[in-house]
């Protein structure tokens, strides 16, 4: 908590001020945080939780002689006064502002929209959440080696509250990982998220026997101590899982050309058996064909192409199908690789996920660290690739100049810059950055 420069504490409770000093001090809160402040009016301190919406009615305030117009405003409702300077404009604006509960951000973002403002503050994790009210039409089919890290899981998690946000469509998930376990536990997350009729398609013959850092596969079946599912299922035991190339030949033959953004977290071994396919009942076109119709890009967990901790494990495990991957995707199609270097900082703890997850008793997420692995750390790789389709190129990420990228037989990923090239990759950032991105990821954890 900060107080004020120039504001007398005493026993914690502020000295009443007048109006015109109460202006004063905002004034030089605004000056002092040019990042942006928030000021609760009856304490005299910044909260340090809540989701923090603006109202409208102040938005055009933003010369001193407006903070009076803000307070009165304020006085008349949640005493919050809030600034954020604006260096377009070269403004400093003032606003009288609302706060919702942590775990509400579904409806401070709907406040939000109501009133015309790009963005939810969090005054526990210090982050804007864009509200988003022009919405873009972003269309994903999740493609996801579910079953083994628990990063494709919150990247799904993450699609979820997207959708929620009004930000997406979640057309179907791809599980490039064979064992209908694997799809059971999306079936479980579909559920779980209100989502129960996202369809959900099935690698069948893809990499044998790839490793499993957690093996979480029995996640579906769990029960409680009198016997009964913990979770619901929608597909259930006797359903079908559609093959996970024909899942995206039906699904893409349905969408609008050149509408559609494939988000690969995992292997790329249905990607490659659909550019590889033939015309069948969902489409006349080949594999190539339908993708170079309707695919608008691609965002791809894998690759390495700075100092990475760790080797590629995506294409490598998968080398034969990467490879033709690689060869077959349609050169003009924009692909950008969210390589190991960018998510290796990004630690999400046992105990911070528990924690998180304390809304609930019953957690599919939660259910695996309770139950299989009390302390291992997760890094958020996949969720990267998810957060850059939706949230565009520009917002939060750098990203390489254009070039193409090439997969050697070893798995190696190299990249020859060219303007005219199809691809790019993230770049990684520094702590300050990687740590933004996983309150991110840990606020959409938090919400219920
Ligand atoms: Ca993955």
């Amino acid at each position: 908590m900060v107080a004020p420069m120039g504001l007398a504490q005493s026993k914690g409770k502020a000295y009443r001020l007048s109006d015109k000093d109460l202006a004063n001090v905002i004034y030089v809160m605004g000056q002092m945080n040019p990042e942006g402040f928030t000021l609760d009016l009856n304490t005299m301190r910044q909260p340090t939780k809540g989701l923090i919406v603006s109202y409208k009615e102040t938005q055009n305030s933003f010369s001193r002689k407006s903070i009076q117009g803000v307070i009165k405003h304020a006085k008349a409702h949640q005493n919050l006064v809030g600034g954020w300077y604006d260096p377009e404009k070269g403004d400093y604006y003032f606003d009288s502002d609302r706060a919702f509960p942590e775990d509400s951000l579904a409806a401070a973002l709907a406040f939000a929209r109501e009133n015309g403002q790009h963005a939810v503050y969090s005054s526990a994790l210090g982050i804007n959440v864009k509200s988003n009210y022009e919405q873009q039409d972003i269309r994903i089919i999740f493609d996801c080696d579910m079953g083994s890290s628990t990063d494709d899981l919150f990247a799904l998690m993450m699609l979820y509250r997207y959708m929620e946000m009004q930000r997406c469509t979640l057309l179907g998930v791809v599980v490039d990982r064979m064992n209908r376990a694997n799809a059971d536990a999306v079936d479980v997350m579909n559920n779980y998220y209100g989502y129960p009729d996202i369809p959900i398609g099935l690698e069948r013959a893809g990499v044998v026997a790839p490793r499993v850092f957690i093996p979480y596969h029995n996640m579906a079946y769990a029960r409680d101590i009198e016997g009964r599912p913990l979770f619901r299922r929608s597909v259930g035991d006797d359903g079908e899982y559609m093959d996970g190339y024909k899942l995206y030949r039906k699904l893409l033959a349905q969408q609008p050309d050149k509408s559609v953004t494939i988000v690969s977290v995992g292997f790329v071994t249905c990607l490659a058996q659909l550019l590889e396919s033939g015309p069948d009942e969902f489409s006349p076109l080949n594999g190539v064909e339908l993708v170079q119709r309707k695919v608008k890009d691609v965002y791809a967990m894998g690759g390495v192409f700075g100092d990475s901790f760790e080797h590629d494990y995506n294409f490598t495990a998968a080398i034969d199908y990467s490879l033709k991957f690689f060869e077959l995707m349609p050169k003009d199609i924009d692909i950008v690789f969210s390589p190991g270097e960018v998510g290796d900082p990004l630690y999400y703890s046992a105990a911070q996920i528990i924690e998180d997850l304390s809304w609930t008793d019953t957690h599919p997420i939660k259910w695996i660290y309770q139950f299989l692995v009390e302390d291992k750390f997760q890094k958020m790789w996949d969720p990267l690739a998810v957060i850059n389709a939706v949230e565009g190129d520009d917002a939060i990420y750098q990203i390489s100049q254009r070039g193409w990228i090439t997969l050697t037989p070893t798995g190696e990923t190299i990249f020859k810059p060219d303007p005219n090239g199809n691809a790019r990759y993230q770049l990684p950032g520094d702590a300050t950055w990687s740590d933004r991105l996983l309150k991110y990821i840990r606020l959409m954890t938090i919400q219920h």
